[in-house]
């Protein structure tokens, strides 16, 4: 059998290598599915398992083992003896079959590798634009494959934001571009890939109980930009980014890129004024800067605010990297449709802006949203992640007009409130029935907004303690100011 690090192509010969898929979701699923089709010897290990997705590994040859056999090492993983594990990027480092791998010299990867070892499945190999970050990831991702497609690129969003890319590479046309988001996760478990341009959009507490700590958690982030071919986009107002982009080993020529809200120097891209502004990707950039689009159009995407001011800075940044002119670009700004949930104006009535930010998930990408509002009720709590609240309260709690606490857990956020900003109205939500959590929210909003004020749902937190998911704890948000309130936009 062929070592490892001879298989580096579609066209390597896989055939007979013992691999254990640790995992069954997407991208357990779509492992499996390649590494069968590659002619290996797959051994799935799942404890959760949707049944079609085993019936299909029956169909196409895979064996797998479920439920409570899965959990630890089984025997049957040992008889099997895997020269090498993937596992889904969800499962935490410190798990024990993780620990019996490393113990005994089994490789593990994460899909991503995978991928990027056959993506010359087709003739025509794409160039992979990868992007990270706390948060706005999956707009800038979603940004970029729109300048690109309107360009008239073949291009495809995928990673972290839903679509395996090993779904991506076996796709029958192929593309020129991938844009993978890259979770923290995915990048904990992924060896050598070498994007064309890679993207760090900015750093800050979250998923801290996966990681450990900070430190770990950035110096996770830090591995996008190694062997970066073209450009590292960094976050100038995030001087974290650019000092990952300083110590990284990149191909030689490869260019560091800055993006910001701000005036751009040379080599960034930013705002002049009203004007999005290209002074990287021009020859004359000591002196002059290309004009992309104007803040008028920007706000054709959704509520104008700094964080996607800076999504589209950084998009543009991308795009700009692998050639798309200018006129795609402003073009594909003007028409973007932004997803549900992220800074969502709901309704305006009476004077009082209603504003879904469920995607908001941690404190950072609350910050965001809390930064662009005054008067705000804010909707905050959920599963907090190891995360403290008490900075972003201590920063932010002056733009409050009163606080409207969810979740299972809220002790720790009203110890927040009450230890950084005393003087804010607090009102607990203790419903136990979790079908009625947001009506009880939004009837307490109503009572408390005056015009001019702004209700914000951006939680900090995750939230499936109470919710399926941050777009369903989304949608019973919208979905109650809708019957409460009304309609009207
Ligand atoms: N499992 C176990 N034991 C465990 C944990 C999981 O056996 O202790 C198995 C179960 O079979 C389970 C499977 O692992 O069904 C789930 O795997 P997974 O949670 O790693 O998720 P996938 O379905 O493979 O989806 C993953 C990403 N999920 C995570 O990283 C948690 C998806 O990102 C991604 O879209 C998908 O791959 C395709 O690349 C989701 C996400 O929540 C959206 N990401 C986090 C985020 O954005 O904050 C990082």
């Amino acid at each position: 059998m062929a070592q490892l690090d001879q298989l580096q192509s579609w066209h390597s010969n896989w055939r007979g290598l013992r691999v254990v898929v640790f995992g069954l979701g997407v991208s357990g699923f779509s492992v499996a599915d390649t590494l069968a089709e590659l002619g290996c010897e797959v051994l799935v290990v799942a404890q959760k398992a949707e049944a079609d997705l085993l019936d299909i590994l029956d169909v196409i040859g895979v064996s797998h083992i479920t439920g409570e056999a899965a959990v630890g090492v089984s025997q049957q993983v040992i008889d099997f003896a895997p020269e090498l594990l993937v596992t889904s990027p969800g499962i935490r480092p410190e798990n024990e079959l993780l620990a019996w791998a490393a113990e005994n010299d089994v490789a593990v990867w994460v899909d991503i590798e995978l991928a990027w070892r056959v993506r010359d499945k087709n003739a025509k190999v794409a160039d992979w634009i990868c992007v990270t970050g706390t948060n706005g990831k999956t707009t800038t991702v979603q940004l970029v494959e729109h300048m690109l497609v309107t360009s008239g690129r073949r291009a495809l969003a995928c990673g972290n934001i839903g679509t395996p890319v090993l779904d991506a590479i076996r796709d029958p046309e192929g593309f020129d571009v991938l844009v993978v988001e890259l979770s923290s996760f995915q990048l904990h478990y992924m060896g050598n890939i070498e994007p064309y341009s890679s993207a760090v959009l900015n750093i800050a507490d979250d998923h801290l109980d996966w990681h450990g700590d900070f430190e770990a958690y950035s110096d996770t982030k830090a591995k996008i930009y190694e062997n970066t071919r073209v450009a590292c986009v960094y976050n100038v107002n995030d001087l974290a980014t650019e000092k990952m982009v300083e110590n990284a080993d990149v191909h030689e020529g490869a260019r560091a890129i800055g993006f910001t809200t701000g005036i751009p120097s040379r080599s960034q891209v930013g705002f002049v004024e009203d004007i999005l502004a290209d002074r990287a990707f021009l020859d004359d950039r000591a002196n002059s800067a290309l004009e992309i689009a104007t803040l008028e159009d920007l706000a054709e995407i959704g509520v104008l605010t700094p964080h996607l001011m800076a999504n589209v800075a950084a998009a543009t940044a991308l795009a700009r990297s692998i050639d798309v002119a200018p006129a795609a670009i402003l073009e594909a700004i003007r028409t973007f449709k932004l997803d549900s949930h992220r800074i969502e104006l709901l309704l305006e009535k009476d004077g009082v802006r209603w504003i879904d930010d469920s995607k908001a998930t941690n404190p950072h990408a609350a910050a965001a949203s809390l930064n662009s509002f005054e008067n705000v009720i804010w909707i905050v709590g959920g599963l907090l992640k190891g995360v403290d609240l008490g900075e972003l309260v201590k920063n932010f709690g002056g733009r409050l007009k009163a606080a409207i606490v969810i979740g299972v857990d809220r002790a720790p956020v009203l110890e927040a409130l009450a230890a950084n900003a005393p003087s804010v109205a607090v009102v607990e939500i203790s419903e136990s029935d979790k079908s009625q959590v947001m009506t009880k929210v939004v009837i307490a909003a109503k009572e408390l907004a005056a015009a001019g004020d702004t209700v914000l749902l951006a939680p900090a937190a995750a939230s499936m303690d109470q919710f399926k998911d941050y777009e369903d704890r989304g949608q019973q948000f919208s979905d109650a100011v809708r019957i409460e309130v009304g309609d009207e936009i």
